[in-house]
């Protein structure tokens, strides 16, 4: 025995002695780089980077960096992920070592060379760079005879010797064919009795009822087969009745302090697309009565819950007294169908905030119950002057041939991506359309009210647009952007000046994927138009909005917090998902697409699929990294006047991993850093968007004493366990 162990002993000795040196002869990898700030998950945001065979001993990291973005992330106007790349380089030699070179240049390249974007010189140790805006792409790092003005000039002239290559993540991705064609196979072995009793089960038309409403497939990308048979393992839910009031759009109610209003959610029906259709609404309106007050108001709402599904009103992002927050089972009891509860709700910030129900909303603000709310600063000049104001609520609804596609009745269908609709709305109809003078501002306030979906808005045409507010405050300062991405629950406030006549379209523009062919595409969506007159605007604000605003009193605010940016984190989330039994062939063939997720799923490119997961098989979670307690399990305690540093960790390693927003009731928080990088221009949160893979640090202003809710805002996500509660004792 002795001699064994030994023997063992000497074993291990020369592995790990071999191990040793073969660390120090590779230099780096991304799995053995360390970086003292958080990082993306770095199997889909680092590249090794590796020599060709003739150079020896030269080796590096590229870390792919998102840009500062007043949205929490770097997309293009088209959609496209924006990185700076983070080299960090060792051991290269002397360019000269190399031949009649005097530098060393990085590229960035698509698979076909082109285009071939020039990133600048780097050397040894780091060196950040960008910017790249490729769906996937080749790093490439060449010894280069002069980076004079001719070769920058011409950036295709990449004339030397490559030292360095490697390829970013999404050139995993390969097209499906063997899976795609064996889920062809079993489908064709069920039709003849020969399929498995799980295949038979999901196969059988559920509870009896075989009308769900098919989801259409999308118009670009091809579907296995095997999916077109299968059915969600729960019942269809339509509401009626279908003689119900038709809805009419919203009004404006502008409350005084101490108002009373009754807020009735009842059936509606709706013209939508030529048809006639069976929604809700909130007071027989859509979207719900948009509720104007001044800031420090108080607002008594007597809610009645006309809906076949038990309720209560959540009124998102405001700071009230925790038994109004409208949590069920958290705050109060549940409003069963045909009861009541009656809430005071208090303003405490200027800004835009929206109401919608806080149980089965993957049902019941899909189906239109939800409503903003504009807080009215006391401060005369709190935004810049405008010559308007568009309030625009952002949805999407999944629409068939033959009408919306049913709902869950026990518990949501689309369990793992979320509800992505197939038709967008701004304010409940398909087309918001504005006229307006040349040279006018138009202030945009924007909510996203739509399950999953993330928007990324633009105006395409004379129009220049700067961010100026978010979900609780002003940004520390005003800032010019190209496009506004905005994920469920986020509010932007932003200014846009049209400056020329004509017709400037509102879209969504964004990079779908199709994991079966394995390629991104353009998916574009024409949300509106605003038809610019001759005639010019008057007033005209113009000089005012080419200014951007500083704005000191946010500065300030924020000033105080500003000695715990630094400091350790307290808490840890790991956002995840245990998926269970799901029906065949989905769980091959997501392990199969995983190889590559994108920071944002944009879209449904696989409606079939999305649809048949329900919230029987799928549990999403949020995990406490000290305790390895899950969702409502977790207990954390705080004071009022604690400052609480949170960590969320998306798991790019969950089956289905895909970007959260994460809500937290009745506290405001700031996005300190995304992947390490600090933001530099704050603004104070309820909802912040955790792209796959990526790591935010949160600091939590915690003032409202309750049991608060935390959890993702996609809706089949909370109803499928992705949330949990925290007490704030005074
Ligand atoms: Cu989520």
């Amino acid at each position: 025995m002795p001699r064994l162990r030994a023997l063992a002993l000497l074993i291990v000795a020369i592995v790990a002695r071999g191990g040793h040196a073969d660390v120090q002869r590779q230099a780096i990898t991304c799995a053995t780089a360390q970086s003292p700030a958080p990082v993306a998950d770095p199997d889909l945001y680092c590249i090794d980077l590796l020599p060709p065979l003739a150079i020896d001993g030269v080796g590096g990291v590229a870390r792919l960096v998102p840009p500062a973005s007043p949205f929490g992330i770097a997309v293009s106007p088209a959609g496209e992920m924006l990185y700076d790349v983070l080299f960090d380089l060792r051991d290269l030699p002397a360019p000269s070592a190399l031949g009649a070179y005097t530098t060393f240049v990085a590229w960035a390249a698509a698979p076909q060379m082109n285009p071939l974007i020039k990133l600048g010189e780097v050397r040894n140790g780091t060196t950040r760079l960008g910017r790249v805006n490729l769906d996937r792409f080749l790093l490439i790092v060449t010894a280069e005879p002069t980076v004079g003005a001719a070769s920058l000039a011409n950036p295709a002239a990449l004339t030397g010797r490559i030292v360095l290559r490697g390829t970013s993540a999404a050139m995993r991705m390969q097209p499906h064919d063997l899976a795609f064609f064996l889920a062809g196979l079993l489908e064709q072995k069920a039709a003849t009795g020969g399929g498995g009793d799980h295949a038979a089960h999901q196969q059988a038309p559920a509870h009896g009822d075989a009308s769900w409403t098919q989801p259409p497939m999308h118009p670009d990308v091809a579907m296995p087969p095997a999916f077109m048979s299968l059915r969600p393992d729960v019942a269809p839910y339509r509401p009626a009745p279908e003689d119900a009031p038709l809805a009419r759009p919203r009004e404006l109610l502008r409350l005084r302090d101490g108002a009373a209003i009754d807020l009735v959610a009842a059936p509606v029906r709706r013209v939508l697309f030529g048809r006639t259709v069976t929604m809700l609404g909130f007071n027989g309106q859509y979207p719900g009565p948009l509720i104007e007050v001044a800031e420090a108001s108080t607002i008594v709402v007597r809610f009645t819950n006309r809906t076949g599904f038990e309720t209560a009103v959540h009124w998102h992002g405001l700071r009230l007294d925790n038994r109004f927050d409208g949590a069920p089972h958290v705050t109060q009891d549940p409003v069963p169908p045909g009861g009541s509860f009656t809430y005071r709700v208090f303003f405490p910030d200027a800004g835009i905030y929206w109401y919608h129900p806080h149980h089965r909303e993957d049902v019941l603000q899909d189906l239109g119950l939800y409503g903003n709310l504009l807080v009215r600063s006391r401060e005369p000049d709190y935004f810049a002057p405008a010559n308007r104001e568009e309030v625009l609520m952002l949805d999407d609804l999944l629409v068939a041939e033959s009408g919306p596609v049913e709902h869950g009745r026990e518990a949501p269908t689309h369990a793992l991506m979320g509800r992505f609709g197939n038709v967008l709305l701004v304010n409940g109809e398909p087309r918001w359309e504005a006229a307006v003078p040349r040279g006018e501002v138009v202030r945009l306030f924007l909510t996203n009210v739509s399950s999953t979906r993330v928007f990324n808005l633009s105006f395409q045409g004379a129009a220049r647009m700067k961010v100026v507010a978010s979900d609780l405050s002003r940004y520390e300062r005003e800032a010019w952007v190209e496009n506004v991405t905005i994920a469920p629950a986020e509010r932007y406030v932003v200014d846009v000046r049209f400056d020329a006549p004509g017709d400037v379209r509102l879209v969504n523009r964004v990079r779908a994927i199709d994991h079966i062919m394995a390629r991104f595409f353009d998916e574009t969506h024409e949300l509106g138009v605003v038809r610019v007159s001759d005639r010019p605007a008057a007033p005209d604000h113009g000089p005012s909005f080419a200014r951007l605003r500083p704005n000191a009193s946010v500065v300030a605010d924020i000033a105080k917090f500003r000695r715990h940016f630094d400091r350790p984190v307290d808490r840890e989330l790991l956002v995840t998902l245990r998926a269970g039994d799901l029906p065949f062939p989905l769980r091959p063939l997501m392990s199969y697409e995983s190889v590559y997720r994108n920071p944002v799923e944009w879209t449904g490119t696989m409606p079939e699929m999305d649809w048949v997961a329900t919230g029987r098989q799928v549990r999403w979670t949020l995990q406490d990294r000290a305790t390895g307690r899950e969702n409502m399990e977790i207990d954390w305690r705080f004071k009022v006047g604690d400052v609480v540093k949170l960590r969320l960790v998306n798991d790019r390693g969950a089956l289905h991993a895909m970007q959260h927003p994460i809500h937290i009731h009745g506290q405001r928080f700031l996005v300190l850093s995304v992947n390490g990088v600090p933001n530099e221009n704050l603004v104070w949160k309820d909802t912040v968007l955790l792209p796959t893979g990526f790591v935010a640090d949160v600091l939590v202003d915690v003032t409202n004493p309750g049991k608060w809710m935390l959890h993702c805002h996609v809706a089949e996500h909370i109803e499928t366990g992705m949330r949990m509660v925290f007490e704030v004792n005074k």
